[in-house]
C-alpha cells in the first residue's frame, strides 16, 4: 500500500503557485477575493482536474478536490490549508499546506491505493481574515456567528464581490457550505511554523498540541474637528491622540498582565484626515491572542479599560465592539499520534508545540479530529516577502502527511 510523494512534482507545483500574485521582492499578494486569490484557486482546481481528481466548490468559496479510494459512500480524510495571503505576504503561509495536500492525493492516485476512507484536498477561503478570520473553514464547520452574513455583505467592495462570486461565494447562503461531520474522518494540515523553535532545534517538524485564540475589536475614539492653527493643544479633543495613548497603554498593560499574551493594533483610520484639521474620529482594528479563554477575557477587559482611560485623558468618547471571536482549541491526541508516527516513519524529529498563529485546523477541530504539522520557517519570519521554507523542509511536510495518512488507514489508530 505505500505511496510516495514526488519531490520534482512538489517543487514544480510550488513554483507554479508562487508565480500567482508574485511580488517583485519574492513574496505574493493574494488577499482574499483579489484577482490573484481567484487565480490561485483556479490554478488549484485546474491542476487537480487535469490530474484526474474530481473538484468541487461551496457557497463559502472553499475549493476542494477528491480522490475516491474507498467508494462513494465512504467518508473522507480531509487535507488542506488556504491560498489567500496577508497583503504583501509570503509564498508559503497556507500555500504549502494546500500543495502538500494536493501532492499526497496525486501520489495516492499514482499508486492506485485503496484506503478505508477517501482523500480530499481543500483550500479554505479567507483564512487570514481580510473580511472574516477563518471565513471558509468556519462556514464549512457551521461555526460562523449569525452576524457573519451581514458583516461580509457590508464589507465587500463591488470588485471583491465579483471575485467572491467567481469562487462560488454567496453571502446569503454561507450556511449551505456546512459539511456533515459524518462525511469526514478527520482533518490534517501542514503549515509553516511562523516561529523559530524548529530552526533553533536544528530542524524537524512540529506536532501542534493546541492553537491560540484570537478575538478582534473595532475601537473608536470620537473627539471634535477643529482648526490646527487657532486651537490651542489643551483645548482640543484630538481623536488620534486618544488612539496613540490607547495603543501605548494597551501594549504596556498586555506585557504586564502576561508576557505570553499578545495585543496588536493592525489598522487605523483617521477622519476627516487632513493636515490642518484636528482629528475628530479614529477607528482602530485591535486583535488580542491568548492560549485560554480566561486569558482572552483578561485581554478583553484591558481593551475596554485602556480605551476608557485614554478617552478620559483626552476628553473623548470611546466604544469597543467585538468583531470576531475564534477560541483556542486543543488538537486531537490521535491525530497528533498519527503525525508523530508519520515523522518517525520519514525519519525526521517531531516536537510537540503550541501554535501562536491561527489556523483552519482550529475551526475543523470543532467537528472532526484534527491535526496540524509545522515545518521550519527561516528566521521564524512570516507575513512578509522574506517568509521562506526550504524545499527539503516542504518535502518533509508532504512525506510526513502521506505517512500519517497511511497510519490513519490502520483502523486501530483512527480516532
Ligand atoms: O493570523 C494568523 O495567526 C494566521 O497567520 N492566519
Ligand atoms: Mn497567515
Ligand atoms: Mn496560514
Amino acid at each position: 500500500m505505500p505511496f510516495h510523494v514526488r519531490p520534482d512534482r512538489l517543487a514544480r507545483l510550488q513554483a507554479e503557485l508562487a508565480a500567482v500574485g508574485a511580488t517583485a521582492d519574492g513574496g505574493v499578494h493574494r488577499p482574499a477575493f483579489s484577482d490573484a486569490h481567484v487565480a490561485a484557486c483556479r490554478w488549484f482546481q485546474d491542476t487537480a482536474r487535469e490530474a484526474g481528481l474530481e473538484t468541487w466548490m461551496d457557497t463559502a468559496g472553499n475549493q476542494g478536490a477528491r480522490l475516491m479510494v474507498a467508494g462513494p459512500e465512504a467518508p473522507s480524510l480531509l487535507l488542506g490549508s488556504h491560498l489567500d495571503s496577508v497583503p504583501y505576504g509570503g509564498a508559503f503561509d497556507g500555500a504549502l499546506g494546500v500543495l502538500c495536500a494536493l501532492e499526497v492525493l496525486l501520489a495516492a492516485r499514482e499508486a492506485s491505493i485503496r484506503l478505508p476512507f477517501n482523500l480530499e484536498a481543500i483550500s479554505f477561503t479567507d483564512e487570514e481574515g481580510r473580511y472574516l478570520p477563518l471565513l471558509g473553514s468556519r462556514a464549512f464547520t457551521g461555526t460562523l456567528p449569525p452576524e457573519a452574513q451581514a458583516q461580509l455583505e457590508a464589507s465587500l467592495s463591488p470588485a471583491a464581490r465579483a471575485a467572491a462570486q467567481a469562487l462560488g461565494v454567496d453571502p446569503t447562503r454561507l450556511d449551505e457550505a456546512r459539511r456533515a461531520p459524518e462525511s469526514l474522518v478527520g482533518y490534517l494540515e501542514v503549515h509553516i511554523e511562523q516561529g523559530r523553535e524548529l530552526e533553533q532545534r536544528g530542524g524537524g517538524v512540529g506536532i501542534v498540541t493546541e492553537v491560540v485564540g484570537i478575538w478582534q475589536y473595532e475601537v473608536c475614539f470620537r473627539g471634535a474637528a477643529d482648526h490646527a492653527g487657532t486651537t490651542a493643544l489643551p483645548a482640543r479633543r484630538d481623536a488620534l491622540l486618544g488612539a496613540a495613548r490607547f495603543m501605548d497603554r494597551l501594549a504596556t498593560a498586555t506585557v504586564q498582565a502576561d508576557p505570553a499574551y499578545r495585543s496588536t493594533v493592525g489598522t487605523l483610520t483617521v477622519e476627516p484626515g487632513a493636515l490642518n484639521v484636528v482629528p475628530a474620529l479614529t477607528t482602530l482594528g485591535v486583535e488580542v491572542r491568548a492560549g485560554s479563554v480566561d486569558g482572552l477575557r483578561v485581554l478583553e477587559a484591558l481593551v475596554h479599560e485602556e480605551a476608557q482611560a485614554a478617552a478620559q485623558a483626552g476628553g473623548l468618547e470611546a466604544t469597543c465592539t467585538l468583531t470576531a471571536r475564534v477560541d483556542p482549541v486543543p488538537l486531537h491526541p490521535q491525530m497528533q499520534r498519527a503525525l508523530a508516527h508519520g515523522a518517525k516513519h520519514v525519519g525526521v524529529a517531531g516536537y510537540a508545540m503550541p501554535s501562536g498563529a491561527g489556523h483552519d485546523a482550529q475551526a475543523l477541530a470543532a467537528i472532526v479530529p484534527s491535526g496540524l504539522l509545522f515545518v521550519p520557517s527561516r528566521g521564524g519570519r512570516s507575513h512578509g516577502p522574506d517568509e521562506y521554507t526550504t524545499p527539503e523542509d516542504g518535502l518533509h511536510g508532504a512525506r510526513v502527511l502521506a505517512a500519517a495518512v497511511e497510519s490513519l488507514a490502520q483502523a486501530d489508530v483512527r480516532p
